[in-house]
């Protein structure tokens, strides 16, 4: 059962958003750099789609550079689409964001036709953090946690260039398990939506493929070379949480503090600079999840017919 979070003011920013477009010259979503697949939202792409857009992998001083480079080249190589990679708390890079708005707009500027930006994407990826740097002021509340921005806001760059920060938003389906994974992972989920245990062991396990060194390097659980990537995600969780004294009477770990230690130490890149996906991972969860979407909706269909034959009258 895939991780779903779209409460209702999610819904409200939904409508918002479908409103303001009409407005607006450029789109800038946010991504997190550390899952750029999971975190690219398609009810954005939807609601936005036909105005120019410009994708920001976010945070990519805590992302892996070269997974980085990976999903730079899935995304420019994709039609209409610009990627560039970010740190938004850093002024200079944010502010060839600005000229990157005008490439895509060029008609824009000067007072009579301002550049009206939209800033968008999923919760905690640092949209507001990006308004702040580029204007130099805290204009807008941030914090790592999902939904601290609660209302659509306009702040004025120059008297020609406006941005709209707008919450995070979600959609109704997340269909590729992994992918609700990597976005609770990352604190793009509210807590009471997800299971903290759950979520980290699919952190662990993603963890282990790709980056067993840096677990060791952080929790020093004297295994032999290799070892960790052999342990299974529950047994690396103990080891963890006997490691860092996380205990319960009776000689039992406290699985669900371990949990939180092992999300708060990647949220925060103590264990280094890891990104969760590669294109090719995310594609091959997405098609697995479009799969099992079409076969779902052909059981229900089958069921419904199923139900209306049932129905039906008998013949005379
Ligand atoms: N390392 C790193 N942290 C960042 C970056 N940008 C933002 N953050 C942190 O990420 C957290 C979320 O930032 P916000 O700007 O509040 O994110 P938001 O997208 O506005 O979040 P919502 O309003 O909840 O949707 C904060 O703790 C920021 O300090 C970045 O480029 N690098
Ligand atoms: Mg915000």
């Amino acid at each position: 059962m895939a991780i779903q979070w779209f409460p209702g003011h999610m819904h409200l920013t939904k409508k918002a958003i479908a409103e303001r477009i009409k407005d607006i010259d450029v789109v800038i979503e946010v991504l997190d750099a550390r899952l750029p697949g999971s975190s690219a939202n398609p009810l954005l792409a939807e609601l936005t789609g036909h105005k120019p857009t410009l994708k920001v992998l976010n945070k990519q001083d805590v992302a892996d550079p070269e997974r980085t480079a990976l999903w730079l080249d899935w995304y420019n190589a994709q039609s209409d689409t610009a990627a560039v990679p970010l740190d938004a708390s850093e002024p200079a890079p944010a502010r060839k964001l600005i000229d990157g708005c005008h490439r895509l707009a060029p008609n824009r500027g000067g007072m009579a036709k301002p550049m009206r930006v939209l800033i968008c994407g999923v919760p905690n990826v640092g949209k507001s953090t990006l308004i702040n740097t580029l204007t130099n002021k805290r204009h807008a509340k941030t914090g790592d946690e999902a939904g601290i921005t609660k209302l659509e806001q306009r702040i004025t760059l120059t008297d020609d260039f406006y941005l709209w920060d707008t919450p995070g938003m979600l959609w109704p389906r997340i269909t590729a398990p992994e992918s609700g994974f990597n976005l609770a992972a990352s604190g793009a989920i509210g807590r009471n939506a997800y299971d903290e245990e759950l979520v980290a062991l699919e952190l662990l396990q993603r963890l282990q493929t790709h980056y067993a060194p840096l677990l060791e390097a952080r929790y020093k659980l004297g295994l032999p070379e290799g070892a960790v990537a052999q342990l299974r995600d529950d047994e690396l969780l103990e080891a963890i949480g006997r490691k860092r004294g996380a205990m319960l009477g009776g000689g039992r770990v406290n699985l669900q503090k371990t949990a939180e230690i092992v999300m708060t130490d990647f949220r925060a890149a103590i264990l280094g600079r890891i990104t969760l996906e590669t294109p090719a991972e995310f594609e091959a969860w997405r098609a697995a999840g479009a799969l099992q979407d079409a076969e779902r909706e052909a059981k229900k269909q089958a069921r419904a017919s199923k139900k209306k034959g049932r129905k039906a009258p008998e013949a005379p």
